[in-house]
């Protein structure tokens, strides 16, 4: 009993560390889930920003869920952008391939910026919310210019 937990612990484990490309049989499917994240992203970030600017009525509750959901789906479309995937339907620039390095740290700086616009969300403030929402809106921006075609 003892050693059949190890066993299946080792294996999710190993199943956990996976590189992520082994979800995708084929770059669409790849290249489907991540405008699905960004797609979800968007629409979960567009509620917050939405209360932050005051196009909708400030409300605490919708906006730690939403910024919740965003900072979540931030952290999955980076796997999705596999050997391959940079044809087909998508408007991923080449850059996203040639210059890795950048464009991780563009990530990463997004998902920093999603941790914190939860966090001021939380807050249940419409200023702490407003604060957070500017700069986590540049770093969306930032790879629109840089790394998606128009
Ligand atoms: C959004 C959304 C984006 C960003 C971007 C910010 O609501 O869908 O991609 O904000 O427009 O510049």
């Amino acid at each position: 009993m003892k050693k059949q937990f190890a066993f299946f612990s080792g294996l999710l484990a190993l199943l956990l560390a996976l590189p992520a490309s082994a979800q995708f049989a084929k770059p669409e499917d790849a290249i489907k889930y991540r405008k699905a994240s960004f797609t979800v992203m968007s629409a979960h970030f567009g509620r917050v920003g939405a209360m932050a600017s005051g196009r909708a009525p400030y409300d605490a509750k919708a906006a730690a869920e939403n910024a919740d959901i965003a900072a979540a789906m931030s952290k999955l479309p980076w796997a999705a952008f596999t050997e391959g995937s940079d044809k087909g339907d998508t408007r991923a620039k080449p850059e996203i391939w040639k210059d890795s390095a950048k464009y991780k740290e563009a990530a990463d700086k997004m998902q920093a910026e999603l941790t914190k616009l939860s966090a001021a969300a939380k807050v249940g403030n419409v200023d702490a919310l407003k604060t957070a929402f500017g700069p986590a809106a540049a770093t969306c921006k930032n790879c629109h210019d840089n790394f998606r075609k128009e």
